[in-house]
């Protein structure tokens, strides 16, 4: 138990206003521990690009232009900061608010942050939410891990192997208020794919792997890029599939739990899969590629299948198993697991056990 209330603050990604479902999984992660943070007595504030709302948590709204995002840059990119970056504006206000927090946590994927993390006389931690990208951000990261060991936390196991020091990055998992999501045992006749409509989701497979099974396909999440989906819509014209939208946590929530179970696809190494977490805090078994976090949350014949990568035939072979997942037993394996509070005693270990090296 931590004897004393800790003075945090949080820095938030650079691509989007939290909220507007840019910042992917990495905005349902900046709350849920915010709030299992919170519920511990710590007291939060968050720095965030302007317009951004989270759940009546207190905001420092911060202008400037959004950062590019780092999954659609070559390995070899140079580190760009736009004019007027808000990245760049968000850490100079956090430079001029540090002296009144004990630590800094770090949600940005950006060069910037690792770079200035000697610069600032309070400790930083940061929370890697994706795998190696770019051999700058490789760089950037293990730069901090050599001389601040222990600061860089990750969400999977497969995530951290991405990078050449996995073995020192401390391993958080995730966690959800499972309070917001409702368990449901029965289905409606539709299954679910959510994520940011993007080529490193794979959405691609999924929409194949339903028109093969000839089942309907509903589709959540945000559409960075209309034209991908439309190039996506005419590629497939026999699938039944449609786009319902980017939802509200509590909105998203009931769509998934009707569905008879997820599909997860991706091409990339998911650093760990929030939706996946969700899915099961419904009920609905998950079906995914034995790729990144989502293979170290389904467990393969108990809450889900787990399916060889990138074969849409072996999702169409575990589709018609689904019958064999109970819908319970996928609730509870939320409930153990990853639920406010477990997530809650990792990161705050991973604090406090920061703030006594
Ligand atoms: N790209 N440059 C950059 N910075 C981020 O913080 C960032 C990103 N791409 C995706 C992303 N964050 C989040 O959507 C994922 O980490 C979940």
């Amino acid at each position: 138990m931590v004897s004393s209330s800790l003075r945090l603050l949080f820095l938030s990604t650079s691509v989007g206003a939290l909220g507007s479902g840019l910042g992917g999984g990495v905005e349902l992660t900046l709350l849920n521990i915010a709030q299992a943070m919170q519920r511990r007595g710590h007291q939060i504030n968050i720095v965030a690009p302007a317009g951004s709302v989270l759940a009546g948590l207190p905001i420092t709204q911060i202008p400037g232009r959004l950062q590019e995002t780092a999954q659609t840059q070559g390995r070899d990119a140079p580190i760009t900061l736009p004019v007027d970056a808000v990245l760049a504006n968000m850490w100079d206000a956090a430079r001029q608010m540090q002296g009144k927090y004990d630590l800094l946590l770090n949600f940005a994927y950006d060069w910037l942050p690792f770079y200035l993390t000697p610069f600032f006389d309070r400790p930083i931690a940061h929370l890697v939410s994706m795998g190696s990208l770019t051999d700058a951000m490789d760089a950037a990261i293990a730069q901090v891990i050599d001389s601040y060991p222990a600061t860089i936390g990750v969400h999977s196991r497969a995530q951290a192997d991405t990078f050449a020091f996995g073995d020192r990055c401390v391993i958080l998992g995730n966690g959800l208020d499972l309070s917001l999501y409702q368990f449901q045992p029965q289905p409606e006749d539709y299954w679910a794919w959510v994520g940011r409509i993007a080529p490193e989701k794979g959405i691609e497979d999924a929409i194949a792997a339903a028109q093969t099974a000839g089942v309907a396909l509903k589709i959540w999440g945000a559409m960075p890029d209309e034209a991908y989906w439309q190039t996506i819509r005419q590629t497939y014209p026999e699938a039944n599939i449609s786009y319902e939208g980017f939802l509200s946590t509590t909105e998203l929530q009931q769509a998934i739990g009707r569905s008879r179970g997820l599909l997860m696809t991706p091409k990339w190494i998911e650093a760990f899969g929030n939706v996946a977490i969700e899915a099961l805090a419904c009920g609905v078994p998950v079906i995914a590629y034995r790729r990144g976090g989502p293979a170290e949350i389904v467990e393969d014949g108990k809450t889900g299948w787990l399916v060889e990568p990138d074969s849409v035939m072996g999702l169409v072979e575990a589709m018609k198993k689904l019958e064999q997942i109970d819908r319970y037993t996928c609730r509870q394996h939320a409930e153990t697991t990853y639920s406010m509070a477990a997530l809650g005693d990792r990161v705050e270990a991973w604090l406090q056990r920061i703030l006594v090296l």
